[in-house]
This record gives C-alpha cells, sequence and structure tokens, in this order.
C-alpha cells in the first residue's frame, strides 16, 4: 500500500513537472505568420470572442501574431518577409492582365511547371 502510494505520488509529481515544462516551452525556432482569422466560434457558429474563463476561450482571433508582410523581387519570386521563404508567383498564363481561375493549371501542367523551376 506505501509503494502505491509513493508511486502515485512519483507520477503525479511527473506529470506535473512535465506540464510545467511543457506550458513553459521556448518559441519555436522560426517565426509563424498570424493566420489572419479575426472571427471566434462555438462549436457550431460565429460568436462574439470569449473572454478568459468563458468557453471557447483562447481562440486563434485572439491571438495576434508577425503580421503577413511580402516583397515582390521582381523576378517572378515574392519573399515571404516573416518567415524568410521564397515563393514563385503564379503567373498570367493567358496574358490578360489579372491572375484568376482562368489562370489554374491542369495537374500535368503543374508538374511541367514544377520541372522548369527544378532546372533554373
Ligand atoms: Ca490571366
Amino acid at each position: 500500500m506505501r509503494f502505491m502510494q509513493a508511486l502515485r505520488t512519483t507520477l503525479y509529481t511527473s506529470t506535473c513537472v512535465l506540464l510545467a515544462t511543457q506550458t513553459t516551452m521556448a518559441q519555436p525556432p522560426y517565426p509563424i505568420p498570424d493566420t489572419g482569422q479575426s472571427r471566434c466560434y462555438d462549436a457550431t457558429k460565429a460568436i462574439d470572442c470569449p473572454t478568459a474563463g468563458e468557453p471557447f476561450y483562447g481562440q486563434d482571433a485572439q491571438y495576434i501574431g508577425a503580421q503577413p508582410s511580402y516583397t515582390d523581387n521582381g523576378n517572378g519570386t515574392v519573399t515571404d518577409n516573416v518567415t524568410g521563404l521564397i515563393w514563385v508567383q503564379t503567373p498570367d498564363l493567358n496574358g490578360d492582365g489579372l491572375i484568376n481561375i482562368d489562370d489554374k493549371l491542369t495537374y500535368e501542367g503543374v508538374l511541367c511547371s514544377n520541372a522548369r523551376i527544378g532546372r533554373i
């Protein structure tokens, strides 16, 4: 019986230490852009954002992170100023000056496009 109490105490202490460690973990080693989410939800619909202690508190909309920021590099790429990642811009495939659904690629077109990018 005494062994079980000691084991239970040890497990409880270990769990508390583990939880304390997890809640104080360092930030990830890379920046994460804010999602831009501004609405809060309950299980079925949009709601006014709840305050601390209310159900559904702590949603994405209640946290403001690094705001998205991009730089057009003028060479067909865009730099994400938060993450440092560089993205290929979507081309105006039909030359109408707009980027929309008319410029979508087929699956085969995407594969060919990726193959061309890999050769740059
Ligand atoms: Ca177009």
